[in-house]
């Protein structure tokens, strides 16, 4: 009985010489004997770099390389092409298909290369797809799937999540010469002043603070530049009626408005005649402010 045992994962001939004794130690002669070991196809093989992290914007995204160490199994890489498959990789699910636009789910190239199209994260939050990919030989075998994430954070640079319009809403970025270096962030789009508040809020800020005349003046001429001329400003006298404050606490100092004082002619008055409860939020209004029903929705500005 012929017994031998090849090496792991090797393939190929070995030509044995091959002769019989006898216990007179007399010796035939040799004969050849041809052992081949033909290929075993084991299955293909493959890993994955991190996840990509990716701003709330659309676009279209291409990371080469993703898909590292493409192998089609042991051993197998340098065998003569007759017994190689062709390899594609299948993403076979992605469990959060509204991240992607149309056409646009995610696919990888036999090289590796992960490509796919994101929608605009419209929501508040960081979201996620898991995806499932394997790698199959054509005709052969395949890996089991393995999963891989993709990350979509809330609104980009620029923009604040904004929950009345589920969405991601744009600001203008204004700047003023009396206080250089401070940005003011303009949202054109009307809220309530709590509404108005958290948004600012959700970016680390505030609904603006106004320390002096001459901010104030720069300020408006920096809105109307570019919009209308009423908005909702930081002043409140919500907590105690008449005691305005800002939203950092500190209470109005009209002396800084020489020449008549920030407040329109008659303002502010607490009137009944916008909400049974008064007004107890301030908005600018061409120029001069007056306290309004803090539910009445007005452009803002963050500062
Ligand atoms: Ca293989
Ligand atoms: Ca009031
Ligand atoms: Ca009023």
């Amino acid at each position: 009985m012929l017994t031998f045992t090849p090496a792991a994962n090797t393939y190929g001939s070995s030509v044995c010489n091959v002769t019989l004794v006898d216990g007179g130690g007399l010796r035939s002669a040799s004969a050849q004997l041809t052992v081949t070991v033909t290929p075993v196809n084991d299955p293909p093989s493959f890993t994955l770099g991190s996840a990509p992290f990716l701003a709330a914007n659309p676009g279209t995204f291409s990371f080469p390389g993703f898909a590292r160490n493409i192998s089609q199994g042991l051993n197998e890489d340098s065998a003569p092409p007759e017994l190689q498959f062709p390899l594609q990789f299948n993403v076979i699910s992605c469990n959060n298909l509204a991240m992607f636009e149309a056409g646009g789910s995610p696919t990888i190239t036999a090289a590796g290369t992960l490509d796919f199209k994101l929608t605009q994260n419209m929501g508040g939050l960081e979201r996620t797809s898991v995806c499932q990919v394997l790698l199959q030989e054509v005709g052969g075998l395949a890996t089991s799937s393995r999963p891989f994430n993709i990350i979509q954070s809330r609104c980009s640079a620029g923009a604040a999540y904004v929950k009345r319009f589920d969405a991601c809403q744009f600001y203008r970025a204004l700047t003023i010469p009396s206080n250089p270096g401070v940005e003011y962030n303009m949202f054109t789009d009307a809220l309530t002043w709590p509404e108005a508040a958290t948004v600012c809020q959700s970016m680390g800020r505030r609904l603006v603070k106004l320390t002096d005349a001459t901010q104030d003046a720069q300020l408006y001429s920096a809105v109307t530049a570019i919009t209308g001329n009423q908005y909702w400003i930081g002043l409140n006298d919500q907590s105690q009626e008449g005691a305005y404050r800002w939203p950092d606490g500190s209470s109005l100092v009209t002396a800084n408005w020489p020449n008549g004082g920030p407040w329109l002619p008659g303002e502010p008055n607490n009137s009944l005649a916008t909400n049974v409860l008064g007004e107890d939020c301030v908005m600018m209004n061409g120029g001069k402010w007056r306290d309004w029903d803090c539910n009445k929705d007005w452009p803002y500005i963050c500062g």
